[in-house]
């Protein structure tokens, strides 16, 4: 290779694929003979299939390091660590506290209280002393506002238990081009466990809203990272269309039992299908306002996206942004490690995994191993409910040894797929979904 391509190959595939593919391996097009052979081995395995890979393709071995590799330099994994309650996580960020699932943990249909993700903006704040006596305050633009234990919420309202997503409204960051700031998550900034509370709705007409109120807003008892008193952590606010959505709910139990504390115990918002940020930890207050909410995370490019797609990698000051709503379509491969390494003769390979869609469902997945020219369609099950992820299977073929990808998409109930590539880049990488991409490595 020449001297150029070892500036960094990623590099020069995000500049200019086609040219990267031109000097790299001699090629414009399909990747043949001797091309083929050079990225083989770079890989560590003959690419069977790779005459199929579409110019500016990059194994994605280069681009996204196994963890299972773990050998230090460039090609070491992601950071792991595991704290009290929680599995081994894919460490974000240590202040504040960011943790990612990677996708293989996510492989029950409901996720246990030690798997799901943890996303704090600001300090965390000290266990409750006393859980039942937490209050939750009602007010703004209402009739009557309420202060409310979690003893009294559990017994004025009806309680209901759902498995809902919720999800990261940065989830898949790591896939802009141009980088974006904030935590380089993969798709693991999910989880879909089994929430009981009572909705917010019934409480909001408990305190009577007011005709003009539109938008609430959210407050929770986590200090903010510099210990300033007067600033939040995070504040957000929603419509309020979707703050009397008979699934967003005030939750005090997950999967049976108390919320952990790192997520939000004793009670904390649950908003499914749109970003997680609306689902306040910690939750103290919630605030109706005839305006859209002004707090910590609102406003300029927080949690919004361009209308018109800008250019990647240009400054904006987000005013002509609109603020995320449903989350889009996206999937995850639970059965299988990116890297995974399988034994010779593997000949075949049962795939799993979950797919979501914000307020919608998925309607099909599909699997490639041929770099996206034929693709399998997978069983995709039906939602527990509403809200719910849904799970799916299915098998793929290998034709003989070698480097593979599982290529992974899902196709939401408005006839929407994960594209190939993230689109409407944003200087905060919101709505990042694109195909996902296993490498596995057979003999
Ligand atoms: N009080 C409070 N609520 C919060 C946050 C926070 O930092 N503080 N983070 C939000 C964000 S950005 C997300 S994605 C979810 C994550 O919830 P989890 O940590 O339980 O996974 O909580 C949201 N609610
Ligand atoms: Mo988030």
């Amino acid at each position: 290779m020449t001297r150029k391509t070892e500036r960094s190959v990623q590099e020069l595939y995000q500049d200019d694929p086609e040219r990267a593919d031109a000097m790299a391996f001699g090629r414009r097009g399909a990747l043949k003979g001797a091309a083929l052979a050079a990225m083989g081995g770079a890989v560590g395995a003959a690419i069977p299939l790779g005459g199929n890979m579409p110019p500016g393709t990059l194994p994605a071995l280069f681009g996204r390091p196994a963890a299972a590799q773990g050998a230090g330099g460039a090609a070491a994994g992601p950071q792991m660590m595991r704290i009290d309650g929680k599995v081994e996580m894919i460490l974000q960020g240590d202040r504040p506290l960011v943790l990612e699932a990677p996708e293989t943990i996510l492989d029950d249909a409901v996720t246990p209280n030690d798997k799901i993700f943890v996303r704090n903006n600001g300090q965390i704040p000290p266990v409750a002393e006393n859980a039942d006596s937490w209050k939750v305050t009602i007010d703004g633009e209402v009739n009557a506002p309420l202060e409310l234990s979690v003893v009294e919420l559990r017994s004025r309202f009806e309680n209901v238990t759902r498995e809902l997503q919720m999800e990261c409204g940065g989830n898949g960051r790591a896939q802009f081009a141009p980088q974006t700031r904030g935590n380089q998550w993969g798709n693991g900034a999910i989880c879909n466990a089994s929430w009981t509370g009572v909705r917010l709705r019934d409480v909001l007409r408990a305190a009577g809203v007011k005709d003009g109120a539109k938008h609430t807003g959210h407050y929770g008892a986590d200090p903010h990272l510099s210990g300033t008193e007067d600033r939040q952590a995070i504040s957000r606010g929603m419509p309020v269309e979707k703050a009397m959505d008979e699934d967003t709910l005030i939750v005090f139990a997950v999967n049976g039992g108390p919320i952990p504390h790192i997520n939000g115990a004793p009670v904390r918002l649950l908003v499914p299908g749109w970003p997680g940020s609306l689902s306040q930890k910690w939750l103290t207050r919630v605030t109706l306002l005839n305006e859209p909410h002004r707090g910590q995370g609102m406003g300029g490019t927080s949690y919004r996206v361009p209308v018109t797609p800008i250019v990647p990698g240009s400054s904006n000051d987000g005013a002509s942004f609109r603020d995320m709503t449903s989350m889009p379509v996206r999937s995850i491969l639970s059965s299988h490690a990116h890297g995974t390494r399988l034994a010779a003769g593997t000949r075949s390979l049962d795939l799993r995994g979950a797919a979501w869609a914000g307020d919608h469902t998925v309607r099909a997945m599909h699997a490639s191993v041929d770099f996206g020219a034929t693709w399998t369609e997978m069983q995709v099950a039906d939602p527990a409910n509403r809200h719910a992820w849904q799970r799916w299977q299915g098998r793929v073929a290998l034709p003989s040894d070698g480097y593979y990808e599982v290529w992974y998409r899902a196709t939401d109930s408005e006839g929407r797929m994960q594209p190939h590539a993230p689109a409407n880049w944003n200087p905060q990488g919101y709505g990042a979904n694109a195909i996902g991409r296993a490498a596995v490595l057979v003999g």
